[in-house]
């Protein structure tokens, strides 16, 4: 079948990472069922061809008006599709959308007209906010890892900045790795626009933000690098889990050796 993604080099790499991605998200159980999905803006390796290709849907409303994504296009994983498809499958099991010039609606271009994720309103703002301060971020990712997620049943981490200082202090490499750290967003309802403005609030702080009791939603240059920041975050939710099960609390880097970091590794806070 003719793809998308046939001798354009560039934007292969791009979505095979967001396949990759997908496979580590299902081996580390972050991704049951359809949990979780993937937006990457794809803008920079759009040509005249892609640009003229006509739409394989009907024009779809985004729910929101979202003006620094006209003429953008993402890549999309599929609404109840699953991540462990998806990695085998990208094109399968997501596809690539069209926005519309009028910045409150889109198309799926190619490679067929699977449907995107049912969080695309809160991904799109998202973007739409990075784009409009200049960053160079352009993927998003929400997944549901384990043990960041049981930190949140306990009041205690939903305090500004605990579960950040707490993950930071179980091994170096999370501070020097997630530098923004971990930001906290109070129990709201799944793809509910309350939540999309909520995450972009916080995102202005931090590159991870934890949906209370749900997952995080993380952005980055690319989509491993979102991968990363969480990865190693959830490996400091595991080792604190770790020390409790053996019994004790955890100690933890001291203040001292967390502000040694911070300067050796020219760390923003
Ligand atoms: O797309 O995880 O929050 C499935 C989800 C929605
Ligand atoms: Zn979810």
């Amino acid at each position: 079948m003719k793809s998308i993604l046939d001798n354009r080099p560039a934007l292969a790499v791009e979505v095979n990472r967001v396949a990759e991605v997908a496979g580590y998200l299902w081996q580390k159980g972050w991704a049951e069922r359809n949990g979780g999905n993937i937006t990457v803006n794809i803008t920079e390796h759009v040509d005249d061809v892609i640009r003229n290709l006509p739409a394989i849907s009907e024009v779809k409303q985004i729910g929101a008006i979202l003006p620094h994504l006209k003429g953008c296009y993402f890549y999309c994983k599929g609404t109840n599709m699953r991540m462990r498809d998806l990695a085998r499958f990208p094109m399968e099991n997501g596809s690539v959308i069209r926005i519309l010039d009028d910045c409150a609606s889109y198309v799926i271009i190619a490679d067929a007209p699977v449907r995107p994720t049912s969080e695309l309103p809160s991904h799109l703002s998202v973007h739409n906010y990075l784009i409009g301060k200049g960053s160079p971020y352009k993927a998003s990712l929400h997944t549901h890892p384990i043990e960041l997620i049981a930190l949140t049943h306990g009041k205690k981490f939903l305090e500004k900045d605990v579960a950040t200082n707490l993950l930071w202090s179980m091994i170096p490499e999370t501070k020097a790795f997630c530098p923004r750290g971990l930001g906290i967003i109070p129990y709201q309802l799944p793809g509910s626009v309350e939540m999309a403005e909520a995450t972009i609030q916080e995102l202005a702080d931090y590159d991870v933000v934890m949906w209370e009791k749900h997952g995080v939603f993380a952005v980055d240059c690319d989509i491993m690098q979102a991968f990363d920041q969480v990865d190693v975050l959830n490996k400091s939710a595991q080792i604190y889990i770790s020390a409790k099960n053996m019994g004790f609390e955890p100690e933890g880097m001291s203040q001292e050796q967390m502000k040694e970091m911070t300067v050796a590794f020219n760390l923003p806070k």
